[in-house]
């Protein structure tokens, strides 16, 4: 039973070198607790709470921040939190995509303004990545209603009316993947190394 134990804690000590959190959960969740035991089984699950920082999220300058040149503004703040750029573009957006990106907007009546506002110039869209980069990005950007937005916020800073709210942020994890996948190609999101990776954040 020992020598048992033994094996599978040096197998699940060499996934966390290898970094595979998934591979390691599975790993984990696949042996029956009481084969775990007592104090070792307490490091472990500290150990497998790591930091997802492979979150992404999908942010979006509108136009009136293009045009309004906010752009490297708005980028400045995410690079200074110290998240990561995976992707970045700049296109005239079609009513077809905004249909598909606002589709629980369609029954409100600002959706044609709304619809008219995001076609009337670029905008500038990004891929964010980081720990907990979905809901962090949402404070940084700030309230719906910059009205309402708090001073520190993109939209508290640079914006006064709803209808010209300068930025978008996902809302939530699944939001996010959904976006990431409607506004860009796989082959456009790129998988690179932060030479700063272990000062922002503990892997
Ligand atoms: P969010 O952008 O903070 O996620 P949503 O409720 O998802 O807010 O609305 C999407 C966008 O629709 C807003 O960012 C804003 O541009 C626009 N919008 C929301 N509410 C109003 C409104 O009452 N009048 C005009 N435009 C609005
Ligand atoms: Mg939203």
């Amino acid at each position: 039973m020992i020598v048992l134990q033994r094996c599978i804690f040096m197998r699940i000590g060499q996934q966390f070198c290898s970094r595979n959190q998934e591979t390691t959960k599975s790993l984990v969740s696949g042996f029956p607790t009481a084969l775990l035991g007592g104090h070792r089984a307490a490091g472990l699950r500290s150990r497998s709470t790591l930091p997802n920082v492979r979150e992404r999220t999908l942010i979006a300058v509108k136009p009136d921040g293009v045009q309004r040149r906010l752009v490297g503004q708005i980028i400045q703040r995410f690079e200074q939190r110290g998240f990561k750029l995976v992707g970045l573009k700049m296109l005239q957006v079609s009513e077809d995509l905004l249909s598909q990106h606002y589709c629980e907007l369609r029954t409100k009546p600002f959706y044609p303004s709304l619809l008219l506002y995001m076609t009337s110039g670029p905008v500038v869209v990004m891929v964010w990545e980081g720990y907990n980069v979905v809901q962090t990005s949402r404070t940084m950007v700030g309230h719906t209603n910059p009205a309402e937005a708090q001073a520190g916020t993109v939209r508290g800073d640079f914006s006064f009316h709803v209808s010209r709210n300068v930025v978008h942020a996902s809302d939530s994890l699944e939001g996010a993947q959904r976006e990431i996948q409607l506004w860009f190609q796989g082959s456009e999101l790129l998988n690179w190394d932060c030479c700063d990776q272990t000062s922002t954040c503990e892997l």
